[in-house]
Protein backbone atom coordinates (compact mmCIF):
# COMPACT_ATOMS: atom_id res chain seq x y z
CA UNK A 1 0.00 0.00 0.00
CA UNK A 2 1.66 3.87 -1.07
CA UNK A 3 0.32 6.15 1.11
CA UNK A 4 1.83 9.82 1.82
CA UNK A 5 1.28 12.88 3.61
CA UNK A 6 -1.06 13.92 0.50
CA UNK A 7 -3.94 10.80 1.83
CA UNK A 8 -3.28 12.53 5.30
CA UNK A 9 -3.90 15.80 4.37
CA UNK A 10 -7.10 15.14 2.21
CA UNK A 11 -8.53 11.99 3.77
CA UNK A 12 -7.98 9.80 -0.12
CA UNK A 13 -6.96 6.41 0.48
CA UNK A 14 -4.56 6.97 -2.92
CA UNK A 15 -2.27 9.79 -3.73
CA UNK A 16 -4.06 9.74 -7.03
CA UNK A 17 -5.81 12.61 -8.15
CA UNK A 18 -7.76 13.03 -11.31
CA UNK A 19 -7.31 15.82 -13.73
CA UNK A 20 -9.75 18.85 -14.28
CA UNK A 21 -10.34 18.39 -17.89
CA UNK A 22 -12.84 20.77 -19.62
CA UNK A 23 -15.87 20.20 -21.00
CA UNK A 24 -14.87 16.43 -20.01
CA UNK A 25 -14.32 16.18 -15.98
CA UNK A 26 -17.88 15.99 -14.45
CA UNK A 27 -19.63 15.37 -11.39
CA UNK A 28 -20.13 12.02 -12.18
CA UNK A 29 -16.29 11.26 -12.90
CA UNK A 30 -15.06 13.06 -9.94
CA UNK A 31 -17.30 10.85 -7.76
CA UNK A 32 -16.28 7.67 -9.74
CA UNK A 33 -12.76 8.65 -8.85
CA UNK A 34 -13.15 9.86 -5.26
CA UNK A 35 -15.09 6.34 -4.31
CA UNK A 36 -12.41 4.95 -5.70
CA UNK A 37 -10.26 5.96 -3.33
CA UNK A 38 -8.05 8.95 -5.32
CA UNK A 39 -9.23 12.66 -5.32
CA UNK A 40 -12.06 13.42 -8.61
CA UNK A 41 -11.85 16.97 -9.75
CA UNK A 42 -14.65 18.50 -11.59
CA UNK A 43 -13.36 20.81 -14.01
CA UNK A 44 -15.12 24.44 -14.42
CA UNK A 45 -12.99 24.57 -18.08
CA UNK A 46 -15.03 27.78 -19.52
CA UNK A 47 -18.28 26.83 -17.78
CA UNK A 48 -20.55 29.69 -16.34
CA UNK A 49 -20.84 29.21 -12.57
CA UNK A 50 -24.52 27.51 -12.58
CA UNK A 51 -23.13 24.47 -14.29
CA UNK A 52 -20.06 24.30 -11.43
CA UNK A 53 -22.49 24.16 -8.90
CA UNK A 54 -24.98 21.78 -10.78
CA UNK A 55 -21.91 19.41 -11.38
CA UNK A 56 -20.76 19.74 -7.51
CA UNK A 57 -24.19 18.69 -6.18
CA UNK A 58 -24.01 15.86 -8.68
CA UNK A 59 -20.98 14.74 -7.28
CA UNK A 60 -21.97 15.62 -3.72
CA UNK A 61 -25.12 13.20 -4.24
CA UNK A 62 -22.91 10.15 -5.62
CA UNK A 63 -20.29 10.18 -2.64
CA UNK A 64 -19.50 11.38 0.50
CA UNK A 65 -15.88 11.70 0.07
CA UNK A 66 -13.61 14.72 -0.78
CA UNK A 67 -13.20 15.56 -4.37
CA UNK A 68 -12.06 18.77 -5.68
CA UNK A 69 -13.05 21.58 -8.31
CA UNK A 70 -10.46 22.71 -11.10
CA UNK A 71 -10.31 26.23 -11.94
CA UNK A 72 -9.21 27.41 -15.67
CA UNK A 73 -7.95 30.88 -14.57
CA UNK A 74 -8.52 32.10 -18.25
CA UNK A 75 -12.47 31.30 -17.93
CA UNK A 76 -14.77 34.47 -18.31
CA UNK A 77 -16.55 33.39 -15.60
CA UNK A 78 -13.65 32.72 -13.43
CA UNK A 79 -14.75 35.33 -10.53
CA UNK A 80 -18.24 33.65 -10.17
CA UNK A 81 -16.86 30.07 -10.25
CA UNK A 82 -14.43 31.32 -7.68
CA UNK A 83 -16.83 32.56 -5.24
CA UNK A 84 -19.37 28.88 -6.01
CA UNK A 85 -16.50 27.14 -4.71
CA UNK A 86 -16.00 28.60 -2.22
CA UNK A 87 -20.00 29.12 -1.11
CA UNK A 88 -20.21 25.39 -1.69
CA UNK A 89 -16.87 24.34 0.26
CA UNK A 90 -15.44 21.86 -1.95
CA UNK A 91 -12.72 20.33 -0.50
CA UNK A 92 -9.94 21.19 -2.74
CA UNK A 93 -9.41 23.73 -5.58
CA UNK A 94 -6.74 22.98 -8.29
CA UNK A 95 -6.24 25.76 -10.84
CA UNK A 96 -4.72 25.45 -14.33
CA UNK A 97 -3.44 28.19 -17.34
CA UNK A 98 -2.82 31.34 -14.98
CA UNK A 99 -1.75 32.66 -11.63
CA UNK A 100 -4.52 32.20 -8.58
CA UNK A 101 -2.99 34.65 -6.37
CA UNK A 102 -6.43 37.39 -5.96
CA UNK A 103 -8.04 33.88 -5.00
CA UNK A 104 -6.54 32.61 -2.63
CA UNK A 105 -7.22 34.20 0.72
CA UNK A 106 -10.89 33.71 0.05
CA UNK A 107 -10.91 30.06 -0.72
CA UNK A 108 -7.93 29.88 2.28
CA UNK A 109 -11.01 31.47 4.49
CA UNK A 110 -13.64 28.65 3.27
CA UNK A 111 -11.39 26.18 4.34
CA UNK A 112 -10.62 25.16 1.34
CA UNK A 113 -7.19 23.26 0.65
CA UNK A 114 -5.68 25.20 -2.56
CA UNK A 115 -3.28 23.46 -5.02
CA UNK A 116 -2.44 25.03 -8.14
CA UNK A 117 -0.88 23.98 -11.34
CA UNK A 118 2.61 25.51 -11.48
CA UNK A 119 4.91 25.39 -14.49
CA UNK A 120 7.73 27.61 -13.49
CA UNK A 121 10.09 27.36 -10.52
CA UNK A 122 8.99 30.70 -9.77
CA UNK A 123 5.25 29.92 -9.54
CA UNK A 124 6.13 27.55 -6.98
CA UNK A 125 7.74 29.69 -4.79
CA UNK A 126 5.22 32.29 -5.07
CA UNK A 127 2.31 29.59 -4.30
CA UNK A 128 4.25 28.40 -1.63
CA UNK A 129 4.70 31.84 -0.23
CA UNK A 130 0.85 32.72 -0.33
CA UNK A 131 -0.34 29.47 1.13
CA UNK A 132 -1.34 26.74 -0.92
CA UNK A 133 -1.57 23.19 0.40
CA UNK A 134 0.26 21.47 -2.04
CA UNK A 135 1.54 22.55 -6.00
CA UNK A 136 0.89 20.27 -8.84
CA UNK A 137 4.08 19.92 -11.30
CA UNK A 138 2.48 19.22 -14.45
CA UNK A 139 5.09 19.21 -17.37
CA UNK A 140 4.12 19.30 -21.43
CA UNK A 141 3.80 15.42 -21.87
CA UNK A 142 0.29 16.33 -20.99
CA UNK A 143 -3.01 17.08 -22.82
CA UNK A 144 -4.30 21.03 -23.25
CA UNK A 145 -2.99 23.82 -22.05
CA UNK A 146 1.03 23.04 -21.31
CA UNK A 147 4.15 24.72 -20.24
CA UNK A 148 7.69 24.39 -21.55
CA UNK A 149 9.22 21.79 -19.12
CA UNK A 150 8.99 18.06 -19.41
CA UNK A 151 7.58 16.47 -16.23
CA UNK A 152 11.21 15.32 -16.05
CA UNK A 153 12.71 18.02 -15.39
CA UNK A 154 10.34 20.31 -13.30
CA UNK A 155 9.41 17.96 -10.61
CA UNK A 156 12.15 18.11 -9.46
CA UNK A 157 12.69 21.28 -9.77
CA UNK A 158 9.49 21.81 -8.11
CA UNK A 159 10.37 19.57 -4.94
CA UNK A 160 13.83 21.37 -4.50
CA UNK A 161 12.10 24.79 -4.26
CA UNK A 162 9.02 24.13 -2.04
CA UNK A 163 8.95 22.30 1.43
CA UNK A 164 4.73 21.62 0.02
CA UNK A 165 3.91 18.09 -1.19
CA UNK A 166 4.29 17.96 -4.88
CA UNK A 167 2.20 16.22 -7.19
CA UNK A 168 3.32 15.12 -10.63
CA UNK A 169 1.33 15.53 -13.78
CA UNK A 170 1.95 14.80 -17.31
CA UNK A 171 2.70 11.51 -18.51
CA UNK A 172 1.37 9.31 -16.01
CA UNK A 173 -1.10 6.36 -16.97
CA UNK A 174 0.68 3.72 -15.21
CA UNK A 175 2.47 2.29 -12.37
CA UNK A 176 5.79 2.85 -13.47
CA UNK A 177 5.27 6.10 -14.15
CA UNK A 178 3.63 6.47 -10.27
CA UNK A 179 7.17 5.08 -9.20
CA UNK A 180 9.33 7.23 -11.88
CA UNK A 181 7.36 10.36 -10.29
CA UNK A 182 8.04 9.31 -6.91
CA UNK A 183 11.62 8.78 -7.34
CA UNK A 184 12.04 12.14 -8.53
CA UNK A 185 10.35 13.15 -5.29
CA UNK A 186 6.64 13.65 -5.67
CA UNK A 187 4.31 12.26 -3.12
CA UNK A 188 1.21 12.16 -5.35
CA UNK A 189 -0.04 11.75 -9.31
CA UNK A 190 -2.43 13.23 -11.68
CA UNK A 191 -3.40 11.86 -14.20
CA UNK A 192 -5.99 13.25 -17.09
CA UNK A 193 -5.70 11.01 -20.03
CA UNK A 194 -6.12 7.57 -18.74
CA UNK A 195 -9.13 8.79 -17.02
CA UNK A 196 -10.70 9.56 -20.71
CA UNK A 197 -11.18 5.66 -21.02
CA UNK A 198 -13.25 5.66 -18.15
CA UNK A 199 -16.51 3.97 -18.00
CA UNK A 200 -17.74 6.62 -16.28
CA UNK A 201 -16.16 9.34 -18.42
CA UNK A 202 -18.91 10.85 -20.54
CA UNK A 203 -16.75 11.82 -23.85
CA UNK A 204 -18.04 11.47 -27.54
CA UNK A 205 -17.61 7.48 -28.41
CA UNK A 206 -15.26 8.46 -31.18
CA UNK A 207 -13.08 10.34 -28.84
CA UNK A 208 -12.38 7.53 -26.78
CA UNK A 209 -11.71 5.40 -29.88
CA UNK A 210 -9.01 7.91 -30.69
CA UNK A 211 -7.61 7.76 -27.44
CA UNK A 212 -7.45 3.80 -27.36
CA UNK A 213 -6.09 3.77 -30.81
CA UNK A 214 -3.46 6.26 -30.20
CA UNK A 215 0.60 5.84 -30.30
CA UNK A 216 3.19 7.38 -29.45
CA UNK A 217 3.28 10.22 -32.57
CA UNK A 218 -0.58 10.33 -32.31
CA UNK A 219 -0.51 13.52 -30.14
CA UNK A 220 0.69 17.27 -31.50
CA UNK A 221 1.65 20.46 -29.87
CA UNK A 222 -0.71 23.94 -31.18
CA UNK A 223 -1.48 27.23 -30.29
CA UNK A 224 2.28 28.47 -29.68
CA UNK A 225 1.31 31.50 -32.11
CA UNK A 226 -1.56 32.87 -30.03
CA UNK A 227 0.56 32.16 -26.66
CA UNK A 228 -1.48 29.36 -25.09
CA UNK A 229 0.18 26.40 -26.66
CA UNK A 230 -1.92 22.96 -26.59
CA UNK A 231 -1.48 19.25 -27.56
CA UNK A 232 -4.19 17.45 -28.91
CA UNK A 233 -4.37 13.96 -30.77
CA UNK A 234 -3.13 14.56 -34.64
CA UNK A 235 -6.44 15.28 -36.54
CA UNK A 236 -7.50 16.56 -39.88
CA UNK A 237 -8.66 19.75 -37.14
CA UNK A 238 -5.03 20.06 -35.98
CA UNK A 239 -2.81 19.39 -39.26
CA UNK A 240 -5.19 22.55 -40.35
CA UNK A 241 -4.44 24.48 -37.53
CA UNK A 242 -1.05 24.21 -37.62
CA UNK A 243 -0.72 24.86 -41.52
CA UNK A 244 -2.49 27.96 -40.64
CA UNK A 245 -0.41 29.57 -38.01
CA UNK A 246 2.55 28.68 -39.63
CA UNK A 247 0.99 30.40 -42.74
CA UNK A 248 0.43 33.74 -42.46
CA UNK A 249 -3.47 34.15 -40.92
CA UNK A 250 -4.17 36.29 -38.98
CA UNK A 251 -4.46 36.15 -35.07
CA UNK A 252 -8.37 37.05 -34.78
CA UNK A 253 -8.88 34.26 -37.48
CA UNK A 254 -6.67 32.19 -35.78
CA UNK A 255 -8.41 32.77 -32.34
CA UNK A 256 -11.87 31.80 -34.27
CA UNK A 257 -10.91 29.04 -35.70
CA UNK A 258 -9.82 27.60 -31.97
CA UNK A 259 -13.04 28.93 -30.65
CA UNK A 260 -15.56 26.44 -29.48
CA UNK A 261 -13.66 23.46 -31.05
CA UNK A 262 -12.93 21.47 -27.62
CA UNK A 263 -16.97 21.06 -27.36
CA UNK A 264 -17.11 19.30 -30.69
CA UNK A 265 -14.47 16.64 -29.97
CA UNK A 266 -16.34 15.90 -26.64
CA UNK A 267 -20.11 16.14 -27.36
CA UNK A 268 -19.40 15.62 -31.41
CA UNK A 269 -16.73 13.42 -31.64
CA UNK A 270 -16.01 16.19 -34.95
CA UNK A 271 -12.25 15.00 -36.32
CA UNK A 272 -13.33 17.64 -39.62
CA UNK A 273 -13.87 20.65 -36.68
CA UNK A 274 -12.98 19.26 -33.39
CA UNK A 275 -9.58 19.76 -30.69
CA UNK A 276 -9.26 16.00 -29.03
CA UNK A 277 -6.94 17.24 -25.96
CA UNK A 278 -5.05 14.49 -24.88
CA UNK A 279 -1.41 13.81 -23.83
CA UNK A 280 1.21 11.77 -25.18
CA UNK A 281 0.83 8.65 -22.79
CA UNK A 282 -2.10 8.46 -24.91
CA UNK A 283 -0.21 5.39 -26.50
CA UNK A 284 0.01 3.20 -23.33
CA UNK A 285 -4.20 3.90 -23.10
CA UNK A 286 -5.91 0.61 -24.29
CA UNK A 287 -8.87 -0.51 -22.83
CA UNK A 288 -11.83 0.77 -21.50
CA UNK A 289 -12.06 0.43 -17.37
CA UNK A 290 -14.19 2.05 -14.34
CA UNK A 291 -12.46 4.66 -12.64
CA UNK A 292 -12.02 2.32 -9.41
CA UNK A 293 -10.54 -0.18 -10.99
CA UNK A 294 -8.10 2.17 -12.73
CA UNK A 295 -7.03 3.67 -9.59
CA UNK A 296 -6.44 0.03 -8.01
CA UNK A 297 -4.47 -1.20 -11.25
CA UNK A 298 -2.08 1.59 -11.10
CA UNK A 299 -1.01 1.90 -7.72
CA UNK A 300 -0.78 -2.02 -7.37
CA UNK A 301 1.12 -1.62 -10.09
CA UNK A 302 3.75 0.85 -9.15
CA UNK A 303 4.41 -1.08 -5.74
CA UNK A 304 6.80 -3.60 -7.43
CA UNK A 305 7.85 -1.12 -9.86
CA UNK A 306 9.08 0.77 -6.99
CA UNK A 307 10.62 -2.24 -5.52
CA UNK A 308 12.07 -3.47 -8.63
CA UNK A 309 14.60 -0.74 -9.17
CA UNK A 310 16.20 -0.85 -5.67
CA UNK A 311 17.48 -4.91 -7.33
CA UNK A 312 20.26 -2.37 -9.17
CA UNK A 313 21.50 -1.01 -5.71
CA UNK A 314 25.16 -3.02 -5.03
O1 LIG B 1 -4.55 24.23 -17.52
C1 LIG B 1 -4.20 23.14 -17.88
N1 LIG B 1 -4.72 22.52 -18.95
C2 LIG B 1 -5.66 23.06 -19.78
S1 LIG B 1 -6.44 24.55 -19.60
C3 LIG B 1 -7.25 24.34 -21.01
S2 LIG B 1 -8.36 25.51 -21.66
C4 LIG B 1 -7.29 26.62 -22.38
N2 LIG B 1 -7.10 26.50 -23.68
C5 LIG B 1 -6.33 27.37 -24.30
C6 LIG B 1 -5.67 28.36 -23.61
C7 LIG B 1 -5.83 28.46 -22.30
C8 LIG B 1 -6.64 27.57 -21.66
C9 LIG B 1 -6.92 23.15 -21.57
N3 LIG B 1 -6.05 22.46 -20.86
N4 LIG B 1 -3.26 22.48 -17.19
C10 LIG B 1 -2.65 23.06 -16.06
C11 LIG B 1 -1.56 23.97 -16.48
N5 LIG B 1 -1.37 25.16 -16.00
N6 LIG B 1 -0.62 23.70 -17.40
C12 LIG B 1 0.18 24.77 -17.47
C13 LIG B 1 -0.31 25.68 -16.56
C14 LIG B 1 0.18 26.97 -16.21
C15 LIG B 1 0.73 27.81 -17.15
C16 LIG B 1 1.19 29.05 -16.77
C17 LIG B 1 0.08 27.39 -14.89
C18 LIG B 1 0.54 28.61 -14.52
C19 LIG B 1 1.10 29.41 -15.46
O2 LIG B 1 1.60 30.59 -15.04
C20 LIG B 1 1.03 31.76 -15.50
C21 LIG B 1 1.75 32.93 -14.91
O3 LIG B 1 1.07 33.93 -14.65
O4 LIG B 1 2.96 32.81 -14.72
Amino acid sequence: MIKTEICDMLGIKYPLFQGGMAWIADGKLAAAVSEGGGLGIVAAGNAPASYVKEQIQIAKSLTDKPFGVNIMLQSPFCDEVAQVVADEKVAVVTTGAGNPSKYMQMWKDAGIKVIPVVASVAMAKLMTRLGASALIAEGGESGGHVGELTTMVLVPLVVDATDLPVIAAGGIAEGRAVAAAFALGAQGVQLGTRFLSAYECNIHPEYKKKVLKANDLSTMVTGKKLGHPVRSLRTNFSREYAKAEFGNMPDDELEALGTGTLRLAVQEGDSERGCFLCGQVAARVNKEQPAAEIIKEIMEEAEPAMKGVAKWVK
